[in-house]
């Protein structure tokens, strides 16, 4: 067989084999065999100073022609392939299958539980400040009664900044500014924020959630602060919820007073069945905020005038969320565990 003839048979044995490569690295290494740098194409034009020179110019344009032929040849049987993979692709699809939902985040408890008790309270009338995290000592403890000697003021108990600057202990210095700011009552308003306290043990994180309202006008009494705070907290526990007011002790307000609702556990009768109720620690009541009238220094350190009058109440955002959910470890609001944050979903 010439050489020419040779070539020319590389044709048919080429497809012949292509035919029978099913799949794409069997059809790569038939390309590397005809086609290579070292295949079966390179060898015969390898042999090209065997032939006369009269011979050489048809013997290069039939090895273009043969090379053409392959390749073609090559890249309908790729395309071939590839179309019968994708078809059998196709088959496996289902598109009757139901999709799958996208995962969806949810707020965290302590933010949820804060813009309900913030919804109840614009309600009831009550705007909404916020303002810094870092405060100056006037802003956070003089202004407020809060006397040099007061151990919130202690280095052991607040984060100090530098000497005059402190991370907020509560958000009343937001009240403070409100009254600064406005002049004159009447005023009402909520301060929600993060606080910041030097305590970190399994009841107590360095930072938490409070929020607290102030109300001053001319004449606003006891019974103002009763009425409001009984239907803010029958509002967020329930309207049946029994709700006692005892005497306590802030240096911000005179007279000051706590808050307590009925044991949510044991509905206030300090036991469950025959077991001493755990969670109210059988006193059937559980201390749910803080408050009273503000105290006339406090009025005095903003400019606020002798008329004034007016009742402060506080609150902790991550306690309350443990009353209304039956949460008994602080820790868990930190942890960022997703099978309890997804339970809020
Ligand atoms: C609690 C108690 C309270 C206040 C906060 C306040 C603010 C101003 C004037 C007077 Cl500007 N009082 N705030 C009053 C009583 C109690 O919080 O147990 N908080 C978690």
């Amino acid at each position: 067989m010439n050489l020419i003839d040779q070539l020319n048979a590389l044709v048919p044995a080429f497809e012949e084999s292509l035919a029978k490569a099913h799949t794409l690295p069997q059809v790569e290494e038939l390309q590397t065999a005809y086609l290579g740098r070292k295949g079966q194409l390179a060898g015969l034009m390898s042999r090209l100073p065997e032939l006369t020179p009269q011979e050489r110019p048809l013997f290069g344009k039939s090895a273009n022609a043969v090379k053409e032929r392959l390749q073609a040849s090559m890249n309908a049987r790729l395309a071939t392939l590839n179309a019968a993979q994708e078809e059998a692709e196709l088959a496996r699809f289902d598109a009757t299958l139901p999709g799958r939902a996208p995962w969806q985040g949810t707020l965290h408890p302590t933010t949820l539980v804060m813009e309900e008790i913030c919804s109840v309270l614009t309600g009831l009338g009550f705007d909404v400040i916020s303002g810094p995290e870092v405060e100056t000592d006037f802003h956070c403890f003089e202004a407020l009664n809060l006397p040099k000697d007061h151990p919130a003021r202690d280095m052991q108990d607040t984060l100090y900044v530098t000497d005059s600057i402190v991370m907020r202990t509560h958000t009343s210095p937001m009240q403070v500014r409100a009254m600064l700011e406005r002049k004159k009552p009447p005023l009402a308003v909520i301060a929600p924020g993060k606080v910041y306290r030097r305590d970190s043990d399994i009841t107590h994180t360095p930072m938490f959630h409070q929020i607290e309202g102030l109300l001053v006008d001319k004449n606003v009494s006891l019974t103002h602060l009763r009425g409001i705070l009984t239907a803010f907290v029958r509002q967020l526990f329930g309207k049946d919820m029994q709700v006692r007011f005892r005497p306590s002790f802030f240096p911000f307000t005179e007279p000051s007073i706590e808050v307590d609702i009925s044991c949510i556990l044991c509905g206030g009768k300090g036991h469950v069945g025959s077991t001493p109720c755990r969670v109210c620690k059988t006193t059937g009541w559980l201390e749910v905020l803080g408050c009273g009238m503000v105290d006339p220094a406090v009025f005095r350190a903003v400019g606020f005038d002798e008329e004034c009058t007016g009742f402060a109440f506080g609150l902790g955002v991550e306690r309350i969320t443990m009353l209304k959910y039956g949460i008994t470890d602080l820790r868990i609001f930190f942890e960022n565990d997703l099978r309890f944050l997804s339970q809020f979903a």
